[in-house]
């Protein structure tokens, strides 16, 4: 199975909404693919996005299965059940390891420093000729991610200032 995951201190809507995504995007192309999470959902995911119905799956990972890392890029911090040797996508938006990634998994390691992981997921629908495929319930999913990392980005730019 491949597993698309993110980190472990907690998850937030653009990793949530970044991972059922884009297994939902592999599940599209034929691939066979779960989003799961351990760590703990923070209020960035509302009771309204956890209700709609697109969710995580339900699956335990096993010996061989494969990893796709989504909104996280820093090994130190990934999901616990991740083993690095199992890693075959990465797909981020932070900086730091994509030197590191790069010489690991070429092409397969997506880095990119945009606003949100969600607009690089959905991008890469678009690449797939797939948008079309994005339920109203899954953009709503993807649209609150943009959102609620803009707003971030300038409460951070704010703070900075004050
Ligand atoms: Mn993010």
């Amino acid at each position: 199975m491949i597993v698309v995951t993110s980190g472990s201190k907690y998850l937030d809507i653009d990793a949530y909404a970044g991972c059922i995504a884009y297994a939902k995007l592999l599940n599209l192309k034929g691939i066979k693919a779960k989003a799961i999470s351990s760590a703990k959902q923070n209020g960035s995911i509302t009771p309204y996005l956890l209700d709609l119905n697109v969710r995580l799956d339900k699956y335990k990972p096993v010996e061989n299965d494969k990893y796709i890392i989504i909104d996280v890029s820093n090994k130190d911090y990934f999901d616990m059940f991740v083993k690095e040797n199992n890693i075959i996508e990465i797909i981020d938006h932070h900086v730091g390891y994509e030197t590191y990634w790069k010489s690991k998994l070429g092409e397969k390691s997506k880095i990119e420093f945009v606003g949100s992981v969600a607009t690089m997921i959905v991008e890469l629908y678009e690449k797939e000729n797939l948008i079309h495929e994005i339920s109203e319930e899954l953009a709503t999913l993807l649209i609150s991610a943009i959102l609620d990392n803009t707003l971030n980005l300038k409460a951070k730019i704010t703070t900075r200032k004050g």
